[in-house]
């Protein structure tokens, strides 16, 4: 620690805690210009391997490839926490079982000790995003430095040296821990009042980068809410320009997991329309929303310094900014996709519309070779929650400023799911309380069969689901006050890319860069430019306001997702009253937004 610079007192406390408890044989402090070295011990070790100059590969264990939520807890020491999906316990029995799972877990290895900040430097809700994560795997280390601002700097000068989130990650014996059986051993806790992270039992994303999900999300939801001061969410965040008027807006907006929020984010402008507008990148995941106290507007930021993408079906048309920011020289890191170790090349499913020719060489994401397969063999060579780790910095439409310690003030919010019917491309909503109530009732199709009743959605509030960090009543009522507080209020928006026709399950609306333009519609309604049509869940585009120049899309399918199935939404409405109704303390301005939105759907001819 000396011999790193780190010079804080409480963090140096808390390294040796937990050094003696894990057990590990060595410290080293992580600073991100160590990242080359530890590259290099990576490939030496084999946790990594090439994937061409400046590009590298993982693997990770085969049970050990998603978030587990069933695992993930939030405890405190207030019963009052408690919410529908937060997983609460008491942090009096968590605390106990996890230090006895790390107890002596680390013993052998190397402790990494990786200072962080998820924000950027000198952000107003910086206070809130110094961390330190110790972690005994190198590759999580790697990830970590792509990921956020690693760096002792970002702790030794504290205003309180002791404000700081005390991140724990212990990896376990991945191959006796019973991943998804009653015996699962694995537990993901965060003890949000003590602002402490322990981890154990994964190496894989969320699970082990405890900036991201744990303090970005979780930690920070919960610090939001006790300070009164910010909201975290799992936003994307954009910077529109409109280069002929010369005016910039900023779009966040939630869309729960693989639901199209990394490639919003990344989005190239349509071709018809790239002359005139330019979208550019702040963040994919992740944003801290505060009312800045000069202007009074709602700003937003994100903490993050790195994206984690989903690999499936990126490529040249849906995504070519999310290509070029995995390049070579660009130092990212692909985990679980295929990989031939033979010419360094990368591949999954979407990446081209076929398989790649030759398979000779070619090793699937568990690592066996695709040659060896059964003709019938039709399991996916990548695995479909495989991502790519990258910079910031290596985003071709990253906006310029986006390492300035401002932010930026918060134009629109809009929510998304995956739904196959009912939900138009998008309509508008112009109250806070509906924006909220929307939020609220946010819903992805269930995936499967166990998960759902066909057209009941897995309610995904605010995409926050599996961050959530207290009771969703309280949330809703820190929301409103938050945001309600202030001086120009956001426009809403529900938008849906995803639906489908009922007969062949085409998508209707051709998605991805074509995006931009129900965003547009929506900034122009914001501005008075357009007026849409009024109907009782919101303000929907008219087809002549929209502007399709360029667009593949059949006019039967453009009529679906710009109509309003009122049957549909009326057996919805009793859906999300009982949806609603688990919720404590739920605010009074909700079911009355509720209660308005029904009405009017059942008045409306
Ligand atoms: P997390 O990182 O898990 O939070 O996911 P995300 O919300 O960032 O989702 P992402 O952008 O990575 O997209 C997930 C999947 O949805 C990918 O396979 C995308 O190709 C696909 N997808 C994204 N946008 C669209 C779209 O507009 N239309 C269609 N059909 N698919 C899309
Ligand atoms: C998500 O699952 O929403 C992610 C990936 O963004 S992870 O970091 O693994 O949670
Ligand atoms: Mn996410």
């Amino acid at each position: 620690m000396d011999e790193a610079g780190l010079t804080n007192p409480k963090v140096r406390e808390f390294v040796k805690e937990y050094a003696e408890l894990t057990g590990a044989d060595r410290i080293e402090v992580v600073n991100a210009s160590d990242d080359a070295r530890l590259l290099e011990e990576a490939v030496a070790a084999g946790e990594l391997e090439k994937a061409g100059e400046g590009r590298y590969y993982s693997r990770s264990y085969h049970k050990d490839t998603a978030r587990s939520e069933e695992r993930t807890i939030v405890a405190t020491s207030d019963e009052k926490d408690r919410g529908v999906y937060n997983n609460w316990r008491h942090s009096s029995e968590m605390k106990p079982k996890l230090h006895d799972l790390m107890r002596g877990a680390s013993a052998g290895k190397t402790m990494y000790v990786v200072p962080y900040l998820m924000a950027p430097a000198g952000n107003a809700l910086a206070p809130w995003a110094a961390g330190v994560e110790i972690t005994d795997t190198r590759t999580v280390v790697l990830h970590m430095i792509r990921m956020a601002r690693v760096g002792v700097q970002f702790v030794n000068d504290l205003e309180d040296p002791g404000h700081f989130v005390k991140a724990v990650h212990v990896t376990g014996d991945l191959e006796n821990l019973g991943q998804g059986t009653d015996g699962d051993k694995r537990y993901f806790v965060t003890v949000a009042d003590e602002r402490t992270i322990l981890h154990f039992g994964s190496s894989y994303g969320g699970n082990a980068l405890l900036g991201k999900i744990a303090h970005g999300l979780r930690q920070g939801a919960y610090d939001g809410w006790a300070s009164k001061k910010f909201l975290a969410e799992q936003y994307m965040l954009i910077g529109i320009d409109d280069k002929e008027t010369g005016r910039r807006y900023h779009i966040c907006g939630g869309f729960p997991s693989a639901s199209g929020k990394t490639n919003l984010a990344m989005m190239a402008a349509p071709d018809a329309l790239g002359d005139r507008y330019h979208v550019s990148f702040y963040g994919d995941d992740i944003a801290w929303l505060w009312v800045e106290e000069e202007s009074g507007k709602l700003y937003g930021m994100n903490p993050e310094y790195g994206v984690f993408g989903v690999a499936k079906d990126t490529n040249e048309n849906t995504n070519p900014n999310a290509l070029a920011s995995v390049g070579h020289g660009t130092d990212c890191i692909f985990t679980n996709v295929a990989y031939n170790p033979t010419t360094g090349e990368v591949w999954w499913e979407g990446r081209t519309k076929e398989k790649p020719r030759d398979r000779h060489g070619w090793l699937d994401w568990t690592g066996s070779p695709v040659a060896d397969r059964k003709d019938d063999d039709t399991a996916p060579w990548a695995h479909p929650n495989s991502r790519f780790t990258t910079t910031l910095a290596n985003v071709p439409n990253i906006a310029q400023d986006y390492d300035a310690p401002m932010g930026v003030p918060i134009d629109a919010i809009i929510f998304g799911g995956r739904t196959r019917d009912r939900e138009p491309l998008i309509r508008a909503i112009t109250d806070l309380a509906e924006g909220v109530y929307d939020g609220l009732t946010l819903g992805a199709e269930a995936t499967s069969a166990a998960e759902g009743k066909e057209g009941i959605l897995r309610y995904d509030p605010m995409s926050n689901r599996p961050f959530m960090a207290y009771g969703e009543g309280d949330y809703a009522r820190h929301y409103l006050d938050v945001v309600g507080a202030a001086t120009d209020q956001p426009i809403f928006a529900h938008v849906n890319w995803f639906q489908r026709d009922a007969e062949d399950g085409h998508f209707l609306w051709p998605g991805y860069r074509d995006n931009l333009r129900p965003l547009l519609w929506l900034l122009q309604l914001k501005n008075g430019e357009v007026k849409g049509r009024r109907t009782a869940v919101g303000i929907i585009p008219t087809e002549e306001e929209l502007d399709l120049e360029g667009v593949d899309i059949a006019p039967e399918d453009l009529d679906r997702i710009l109509s309003i199935d009122k049957a549909r939404w009326q057996q919805e409405m009793g859906f999300r009253e009982e949806h609603l109704g688990q919720f404590d303390r739920m605010p009074e301005e909700i079911w009355e937004a509720h209660r308005r939105v029904a009405a009017e759907l059942d008045s409306e001819v």
